[in-house]
């Protein structure tokens, strides 16, 4: 019954991918079954091609790429053509593009340059992000589910050495205003799949993820999307096989649709983490999540605020005190597997400490929240648990909910950890520990 659920999502994602194939001029009608929180811009037509010339030899394309994109920017359709592979070894500044295509038939590979990435690699400003290029402007769309491959070996390895070097994100979505983002296949990032930050009416459509580390040192950090300072972006019939967040909204991350993910190896769909730096204010507004199956995963819905006081759980994970808000948040419909927690709500994160982390409640309030319509097994990890919702005081949260949430242990239980919240909204949910 597992294997053919498997089967059935995989196959369906298959043909919605197929269909976004020809491309779409309507981004909103792309969209489904839910549509965004705003209507996506429409795309203009496109009138002229120009091929992406490649060296063929290992030689970095990066001049042959940009001069294409200025040939055709404003009205035309840049093709990166099936039976090639294109070297990128210089950080690309693409935020001048507007009304414009790349389509994606062959392959794009980033250089294994540590020292040169690390010096040019566009810093984005959060979390020490850098990303390899920045891809911005206006009514940009990039599909043609050709590949992007990261390199991301070199950097797993490095990482393991230094946790502070700085791994550059494989796709830099930045200040994008109106554009649809796939089929693409997006392998081995050094760091976060997408990084999308100031940008609005964006979709992403029949993304497919996937790289592993081949020796003993993990790829890390490897989120599936990060958003960030955004609004009114779509996140659709993808595939994600990683090993950190899905998908993850981090500060001021609104008007979000997520739907038709199927996620494996991840740290699940997460709010946050958020309230890491004090002094700043972060909001996470209208998100609604449907339709994910999460599987081999830390956690299905995830909500991660940092305490009022800073904390330091290792050199690359510190801070807390920062304020702001989480309010209306809906995970709806999620078949889970092999997932350590159905949901996970802590405004504890990064401290272990939690006399300490409730003697500082957290300056970041979180409201208005619903999960429905969850099924499934968790990975017997925190047996009997299978969820927590603990907040770090009474007045820190509000306005909790949940509905059929049917989840059980390997073991059978459905028991859940709540605390500092109201236990008559949590319907359905077995809380049994405080
Ligand atoms: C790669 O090809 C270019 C011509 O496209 C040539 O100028 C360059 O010397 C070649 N580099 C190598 C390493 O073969
Ligand atoms: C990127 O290009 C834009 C103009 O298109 C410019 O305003 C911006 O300063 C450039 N950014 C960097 C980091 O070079
Ligand atoms: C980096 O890439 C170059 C060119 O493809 C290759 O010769 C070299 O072995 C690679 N270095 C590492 C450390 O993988
Ligand atoms: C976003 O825009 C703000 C304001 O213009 C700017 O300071 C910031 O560097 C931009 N990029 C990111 C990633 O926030
Ligand atoms: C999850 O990924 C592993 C590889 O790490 C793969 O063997 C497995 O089939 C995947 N499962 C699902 C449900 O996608
Ligand atoms: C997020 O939005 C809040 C409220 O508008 C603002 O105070 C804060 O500076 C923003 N943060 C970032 C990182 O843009
Ligand atoms: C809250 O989110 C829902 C979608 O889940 C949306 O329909 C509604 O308009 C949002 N509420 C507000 C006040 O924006
Ligand atoms: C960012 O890098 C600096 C310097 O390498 C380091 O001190 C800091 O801890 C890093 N911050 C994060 C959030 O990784
Ligand atoms: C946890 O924090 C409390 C309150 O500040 C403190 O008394 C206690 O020693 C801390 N425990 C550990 C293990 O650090
Ligand atoms: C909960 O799910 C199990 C199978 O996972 C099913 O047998 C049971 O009927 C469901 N219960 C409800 C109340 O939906
Ligand atoms: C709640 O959990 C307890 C302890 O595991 C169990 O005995 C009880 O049957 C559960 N209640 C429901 C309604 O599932
Ligand atoms: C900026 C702000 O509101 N800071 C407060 C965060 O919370 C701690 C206690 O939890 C207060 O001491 C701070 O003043």
């Amino acid at each position: 019954m597992k294997v053919s659920h498997v089967l059935t999502q995989t196959l369906s994602l298959l043909a919605l991918g197929a269909t976004v194939e020809g491309f779409s001029r309507s981004r909103n009608e792309a969209c489904g079954p839910h549509k965004p929180f705003r209507p996506l811009p429409t795309s203009s037509s496109r009138d002229r091609t120009c091929h992406v010339r490649s060296h063929g030899n290992g030689t970095d394309d990066s001049d042959y790429i940009l001069s294409a994109l200025h040939q055709c920017n404003h009205g035309g359709k840049v093709v990166f053509d099936a039976d090639k592979e294109y070297i990128i070894g210089t950080a690309l500044n693409m935020t001048f593009l507007k009304n414009i295509d790349l389509e994606v038939l062959g392959k794009i590979l980033f250089t294994n340059d540590t020292d040169y990435w690390q010096a040019n690699a566009f810093p984005q400003g959060f979390q020490n992000a850098t990303t390899f290029f920045q891809l911005g402007g206006e009514d940009v769309n990039m599909y043609g589910n050709g590949i992007l491959d990261g390199n991301g070996q070199v950097w797993y390895d490095l990482y393991a050495e230094d946790d502070l070097i700085l791994r550059p994100v494989l796709m830099g979505i930045i200040g994008l205003k109106g554009g649809t983002i796939g089929p693409l296949k997006l392998r081995y990032s050094p760091q976060y799949y997408h990084f999308v930050a100031n940008s609005s009416d964006v979709l992403f459509d029949g993304i497919d993820i996937s790289g592993y580390s081949k020796s003993d040192n993990e790829a890390k950090n490897t989120d599936g999307w990060d958003t960030y300072r955004s609004t009114n972006i779509v996140i659709q019939n993808s595939v994600i096989n990683n090993g950190d967040d899905c998908v993850s909204f981090k500060p001021n991350s609104t008007e979000i649709l997520v739907q038709n993910l199927h996620c494996n190896g991840s740290h699940g769909i997460s709010v946050g983490s958020l309230g890491q730096y004090k002094g700043e204010v972060d909001i996470v507004e209208n998100v609604y999540v449907y339709n994910i199956s999460m599987f081999n995963a830390s956690d299905m819905a995830r909500i991660k605020v940092w305490p009022g006081t800073p904390s330091a759980l290792s050199a690359d994970l510190q801070g807390g005190g920062g304020s702001g808000s989480v309010k209306n948040i809906t995970y709806d419909t999620a078949f889970i597997d092999n997932v350590d927690y159905a949901i996970e709500v802590t405004q504890c994160y990064g401290q272990d400490n939690i006399t300490l982390c409730n003697e500082f409640p957290s300056n970041l309030t979180i409201s208005n929240v619903l999960f429905k319509n969850f099924r499934g097994t968790t990975s017997g990890d925190y047996d009997p648990y299978v969820g927590t919702i603990v907040c770090s005081s009474p007045d820190t949260c509000s306005n909790i909910y949940t509905s059929n949430i049917n989840v059980t242990s390997p073991i059978g239980t459905n028991d859940f950890v709540c605390d500092n919240v109201d236990k008559s909204l949590l319907v359905s949910v077995n809380c049994t520990a405080t």
